[in-house]
């Protein structure tokens, strides 16, 4: 009795959440659907006893999960249903929600699609009936995705695939949808080249033929395909194929760029932002094309690409769109500029498993806040404004964002320019996720003589812009 009490005071120290599992299927998924990601980890579990099936079930399909987390989850889940990766996969996409709100809603869909379709050929091969079944005959639309993709990959041919799916409304499109998952396979993707451009000739249905946009980008990254998507940017009428050709173009590298579409694309894009509300601009999709529209300048001669660079500042507030690396404790970037006193909106997407927060301290003064505010005592509240040191030195901050979320911070910018660093405060994260926004007396003379900030920790400039390998 003393020891059952004990082991219970030291469960909940460590706060492991307690269970009730002695009720229905879904009153489990309910109590496992209310605990935020760090809590469903301490949640005890074993592979040996299905009544943990929920548990593994939830890390799985959970958004934001680390990935060593689901591939333990997917394990116990094969050992406990004695049943093929590929079947506990399928479930999985059957249970997920198809929706692509948010950039971690997709990147939780992308993981499982990855996970069921990045399997090897040979395994997908000895299962090519289940998949074929489950192709044809769920009415999920990721279900259909994950068999479509994992089918192409077991035969190394998109053909059987291709037909099987035609004849079925509505198949097309998720076998479209599957194509950015096909991973390595260069040979495959390339061979869906012609069935997709010459399903563009004919196709009238605006949602087959943004998901053949969407496409096709994957498919052969050379001029034939760039010359394909700067079409339809310009002749589209319809916002889905042309947002799905603007997301497209940056896969295509940057050699195979046709020379002679590049200003009057970039005209176009300008064109549509302006048309776009200002309260709309800072919409994924307009934000898609501001990004576009400023790669491409970059390639324009000097006098252009300032112009088309000064238009778009013009057209509103300086967006900044920052996220943690999973699993690698960054910001993706390690450096912004804005300009003094101007409007900015920094976006901070948290697609990680922990909760991290943003704050924007004077120059100089990374260490102290890192250090004072991770030195505070933990909030009671989770979604307080935890560990944010309450100094002058301070200028700026987020609450902690929690797995999947994303934080908006919008201010004015300081009036003197300088290289002001940004920093994660949760205990010992300031380490590493750091950075510095450069302000700036005026963008378009910086532009013209670009400079690079200091690394506060290393007080060298930093070697590049990015972290962590991301595009
Ligand atoms: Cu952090």
């Amino acid at each position: 009795m003393l020891a059952l009490l004990v082991a219970g005071l030291l469960a909940a120290q460590e706060g492991a959440p307690r269970i009730l599992y002695d009720t229905s299927p879904r009153a489990v998924e309910y109590q496992l659907g209310r605990l935020s990601n760090e809590q469903l980890l301490r949640v005890e579990r074993t592979d040996s006893d299905g009544k943990y099936r929920p548990v593994y079930f939830a890390l799985l399909t959970r958004r934001a999960m680390a990935r060593a987390v689901r591939a333990e989850a997917l394990a116990a889940l094969v050992k406990i249903d004695r049943a093929s990766r590929t079947r506990v996969l399928l479930e999985a996409l059957a249970r997920v929600p198809a929706t692509e709100d948010t950039e971690t809603d997709r990147q939780n869909v992308d993981t499982l699609l990855t996970m069921l379709i990045g399997q090897p050929a040979a395994t997908l091969r000895q299962q090519r009936e289940a998949l074929a079944t489950a192709a044809a005959t769920s009415n999920q639309p990721l279900v259909q995705r994950g068999a479509y993709g994992a089918l192409m990959i077991a035969d190394g041919d998109p053909a059987a695939a291709w037909d099987a799916a035609a004849k079925l409304d509505g198949h097309l499109v998720e076998l479209l949808r599957s194509v950015p998952h096909l991973g390595a396979e260069d040979a495959l993707r390339a061979r869906l080249f012609t069935p997709i451009s010459a399903l563009l000739k004919e196709t009238t249905d605006p949602g087959t033929r943004a998901a053949a946009i969407g496409a096709l980008g994957w498919t052969r990254r050379d001029g034939a395909t760039f010359d394909l998507l700067v079409r339809e940017i310009v002749t589209s009428t319809d916002p889905a194929s042309r947002a799905a050709a603007i997301r497209s173009i940056p896969l295509i590298p940057e050699p195979a760029w046709t020379r002679a579409s590049l200003e009057p694309l970039t005209r176009v894009i300008v064109a549509m932002v302006t048309a776009t509300p200002a309260a709309r601009r800072t919409e994924p999709s307009t934000l898609d094309a501001i990004q576009l529209a400023e790669r491409l300048s970059a390639a324009l001669p000097a006098e252009a690409r300032l112009a088309v660079r000064r238009e778009l500042r013009a057209l509103g507030v300086q967006v900044v769109r920052l996220q943690t690396v999973p699993e690698q404790m960054l910001f993706d970037l390690s450096w912004f500029v804005v300009q003094a006193g101007k409007p900015v909106q920094i976006q901070l997407t948290n697609a990680d498993a922990m909760p991290h927060n943003l704050v924007i301290g004077q120059p100089g003064s990374m260490q102290e806040i890192g250090t004072t505010g991770g030195a505070m005592p933990p909030p009671a509240d989770p979604e307080a404004k935890a560990y944010v040191p309450d100094t002058p030195l301070v200028l700026q901050s987020t609450r902690l964002v929690s797995a999947g979320d994303v934080a908006r911070l919008t201010f004015t910018a300081p009036a003197t320019p300088g290289e002001y660093v940004y920093v994660c405060t949760f205990p010992g994260h300031w380490v590493r996720m750091y950075g510095v926004m450069l302000v700036v007396e005026d963008l378009d003379a910086w532009e013209r003589a670009p400079t690079v900030p200091t690394n506060p920790t290393t007080n060298k400039p930093f070697p590049s812009q990015r972290n962590g390998g991301g595009s």
